[in-house]
């Protein structure tokens, strides 16, 4: 792998732990306002991020790379309803598609069809987490200020439960 790609996996790398502390700090917010559904979406998908940044960690070391580690920023947020924290779901899965799309492209720029072929996984799972984002944004419009349509979406996003990811290209997919 060459440098500049090798420090683009490691960034990538915090990141990932940056969105998992992100998620978590609104798993927090969002149980102490008493909606323990939407506490548990963001949760898994606190989760999920661990995953993705423990499967680029397995894939470093797969390709025997050095992984630089930084410390994890501050999450805190001031949200002031669970609109807006789904409102900055959003706007941080838009700057992770734009990040994992700048490493996919340094691979490919480095020539590299392995990591290029890999980060394939994390281009396709940022559509979807912008497309579910968006789905739960609607729907918290639609509920207004109406409190048992609010309650009535938290139950369903309390429904959400985690599945390791599997990602291809690494003999440790999914841990
Ligand atoms: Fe939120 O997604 Fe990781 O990559």
């Amino acid at each position: 792998m060459n440098k500049e790609l090798s420090q683009a996996f490691s960034e990538q790398i915090n990141k990932e732990y940056f969105s998992a502390f992100l998620y978590l700090a609104m798993s927090d917010w969002l149980n102490e306002k008493g909606l323990n559904g939407a506490a548990t979406w963001t949760y898994v998908q606190y989760q999920e991020e661990l995953a993705h940044a423990q499967n680029l960690f397995h894939y470093m070391q797969y390709r025997d790379e050095p992984i630089s580690f930084k410390a994890i920023a501050d999450p805190s947020g001031n949200w002031q309803s669970p609109l807006e924290v789904f409102r900055h779901v959003l706007s941080h899965e838009k700057l992770v598609t734009e990040s994992i799309n700048n490493l996919a492209t340094t691979a490919m720029k480095a020539n590299d069809h392995a990591a290029y072929i890999f980060l394939q996984w994390y281009v396709s799972e940022q559509v979807e987490e912008e497309a579910s984002a968006k789905e739960i944004i609607s729907r918290l419009e639609l509920a207004g200020d109406n409190t048992n349509a609010l309650l009535m979406i938290d139950d369903q996003l309390g429904a959400r439960v985690f599945n390791a990811p599997v990602v291809p290209g690494i003999p440790t997919a999914g841990a």
